[in-house]
């Protein structure tokens, strides 16, 4: 596969009558942080967004290789609180719903460093990851999780089901955006999926991402943005019949669907119906040109407040180096010249540079002996979390800049 390929058709349902709706610019990948040292040519990709007018499905113009993008990975979810009570707790529904008995097996597919099928593994059943990162991966194994360092596939999935695998409960969580070939996925899914099995999807929510102005979440790993219209079609075309949709915080608002193979019946909960009667209001082409307005006028809002700022001789850090904060700084334009440092919880992170805008990033250590006067929370996904951790920092006059859904200083 070349590095990058612009996509003529619907991800989902095949359409090629296609609307671009906003347009980023070139930047880097997110998670391209760079070494301080590192002098070679950064290579920029396009980042757009369509929305297909036949299935409302939401992709990015431009499809970025997965070897480029996950060989070497520094999302880690198991250093946020946040994020540990949330897998706890999905691990925790799915053991419900599914009715898991002991030996069940669970597949996690993007299983990271294996910390929601360690909650799986604790309570007495079998597991198994994939994922390609092999960084990752290792990591997993050490806590005796087996994982497979591969992208999932409908390939592997036969491989696995001539192993006589078939898991009870196959989980997802922000992975399936990620994937350039859906139904190839969900062809692997319908067949590794054990008959009285749920497959469990859990992906950042178009609506809440368009009305909550969350653009920085727009970004090459992220190919599809989806709402429950799409989504429902292509499972049915694998015969995986969507039973139940639970609407979730975490990352700005996701959703967690589960389905079922359409050969084991199950009643389909309220949310279902209810859902796509509230994405009937949403799926118009104007709800999507009016997101763009929004977006620009974050981007002069946000520009207009860090200026004034500066102009008055105070100092900037951001906080946290999410991949979305490098989206928001490479469209904003925000560079060394504006945030001094960025502050990050996570080690592989420390000591690298933000990708497009060479913002040396360091421990959330440093701010026990520096004092700046703002920091622009870059992982405004986490405020509840950081405030709190930060209370010191805010008690010594310290303010935090909230740039998503509206610039605020709090
Ligand atoms: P965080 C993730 O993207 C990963 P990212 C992925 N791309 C995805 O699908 C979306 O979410 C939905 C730091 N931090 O987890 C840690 C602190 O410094 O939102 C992280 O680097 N201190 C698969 O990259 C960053 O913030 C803290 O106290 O946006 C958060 O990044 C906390 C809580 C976090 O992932």
């Amino acid at each position: 596969m070349n590095d990058v390929y612009e996509r003529i058709n619907c991800r989902a349902c095949k359409g090629t009558d296609l609307h671009k709706f906003l347009d980023l610019g070139e930047m880097p990948i997110p998670n391209g942080f760079r070494d301080p040292y590192d002098k070679s040519p950064e290579i920029k990709y396009p980042l757009a967004v369509n929305v297909c007018k036949t299935c409302w499905m939401v992709q990015l113009t431009h499809v970025v290789s997965p070897e480029i993008m996950y060989k070497n990975y520094s999302y880690i979810p198991s250093t946020s609180k946040t994020m540990l009570e949330h897998f706890e707790r999905l691990a925790r529904g799915v053991i419900f719903k599914s009715k898991l008995a002991p030996d069940d097996l669970v597949l996690d597919i993007g299983s990271n460093d294996g910390t929601l099928l360690s909650f799986f593994k604790d309570n007495g059943h079998r597991v198994l990851g994939i994922d390609p990162a092999s960084n990752l991966s290792q990591v997993a194994r050490k806590k005796g999780i087996n994982t497979i360092d591969d992208l999932f596939s409908s390939k592997l999935a036969r491989e696995l089901v001539d192993c006589k695998l078939k898991p009870k409960a196959i989980t997802a969580t922000n992975v399936f955006a990620h994937v350039d070939d859906l139904n190839d996925f969900c062809d692997g899914i319908s067949a590794l999926l054990h008959p009285d099995g749920f497959f469990v999807v859990e992906v950042p929510y178009l609506p809440d991402l368009i009305c909550g102005n969350e653009f920085d979440t727009i970004y090459h790993e992220h190919l599809s943005y989806f709402s429950l219209t799409p989504l429902i079609n292509l499972f049915r075309a694998h015969d995986l019949i969507i039973v139940d949709v639970e609407k979730i915080l975490v990352h700005g608002g996701s959703v967690r669907v589960f389905a079922v193979k359409e050969n084991r019946w199950y009643s389909q909960y309220e949310s279902v119906g209810k859902t796509l009667q509230e994405e009937t209001a949403f799926n118009h082409i104007e709800t999507f040109d009016a997101f763009a307005g929004r977006v620009e006028a974050i981007r002069l809002g946000l520009m207009s407040t860090l200026d004034h700022i500066k102009a008055q001789d105070q100092r900037i850090i951001g906080y946290g180096a999410p991949a979305k904060g490098n989206v928001l700084l490479n469209y904003c334009g925000i560079g060394p010249d504006i945030l001094d440092y960025i502050v990050d919880s996570i080690p592989q992170k420390q000591g690298k540079r933000t990708p497009g805008t060479s913002i040396p990033i360091e421990s959330e250590w440093y701010l026990e002996v520096d004092d700046p006067d703002y920091a622009l929370l870059l992982a405004w996904n986490f405020k509840e979390e950081i405030l709190e951790k930060q209370k010191e920092f805010r008690a010594n006059g310290g303010k935090f800049i909230i740039p998503i859904p509206n610039v605020s200083i709090e």
